[in-house]
């Protein structure tokens, strides 16, 4: 007997449904300000950074943008270290003064199953809220580019879009300790391989809009 066409559609319908059910994205956004923010980067519910989480293996790779020659390289934002101070440079990732910011890949090797994805940042001012896109792929897609430059929208080219986060408050003072968590209600985010992360400047009344990334932890499920 073969199915009637009302019983594909409803097969069909709860495909859809719990194909949009497998994502949930939850961003949850912490702010220490003042004494509040110190080098322990403790918050309310984000977790504090981590050491030896997924992304202290990856391979890090600038795609677009300029790295300001002030701040630290690509690897400070893995490697398990936070600023000591709400301004060290050093201690660091950000993006060029007058640029707009930029894009960087995340490559863990295989696949893995990512139950959280965070992010740090510290600035007395302008450059600690975070403003970026979170773009995924598990390395198989067909037409994948793994180095989209500014002006080609991932989506186009087999990346699956993740979270957008923008911490920037909508009053009171931008400067502090942000903790980004990013989690979906299944408990996982999915299988992937490569993260894309493109990074904007949160303002640009003055030249130094280009966030103070200090770590960005990838957890394991
Ligand atoms: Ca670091």
């Amino acid at each position: 007997m073969t199915k009637s066409p009302h019983l594909v559609l409803v097969i069909a319908l709860l495909a859809c449904v719990a194909a949009t059910a497998a994502a949930q994205v939850n961003i949850t956004i912490d702010h220490n300000t003042g004494a509040a923010a110190t080098s322990e980067f403790k918050f309310k519910r984000v977790p504090s950074p981590a050491r030896g989480d997924a992304a202290s293996h990856a391979v890090l790779t600038l795609v677009d943008g300029q790295l300001d020659s002030n701040g630290a390289s690509l690897t400070a934002l893995v490697d398990g270290m936070v600023p000591t101070s709400e301004d060290e440079p050093g201690a660091n990732v950000f993006f060029n003064a007058r640029s707009f910011g930029g894009r960087f890949r995340m490559d863990f090797d295989s696949l893995i199953e990512i139950a959280q994805i965070n992010s740090y940042s510290w600035h007395p001012r302008a450059r600690a809220p975070q403003l970026y896109k979170l773009y995924a792929s598990d390395g198989t897609e067909a037409g994948l580019d793994l180095a989209p430059k500014r002006g080609v929208d991932p989506l186009s080219c087999g990346w699956k879009f993740i979270a957008t986060i923008n911490t920037i408050p909508d009053h009171g003072q931008d400067g502090g300790q942000y903790g980004v968590s990013i989690t979906d209600r299944s408990g996982s985010l999915g299988h992937y391989r490569y993260l894309l992360f493109d990074c904007w400047v949160t303002e640009a009344s003055d030249d130094f809009g280009n966030t103070f990334y200090s770590e960005i932890d990838v957890v394991k499920k």
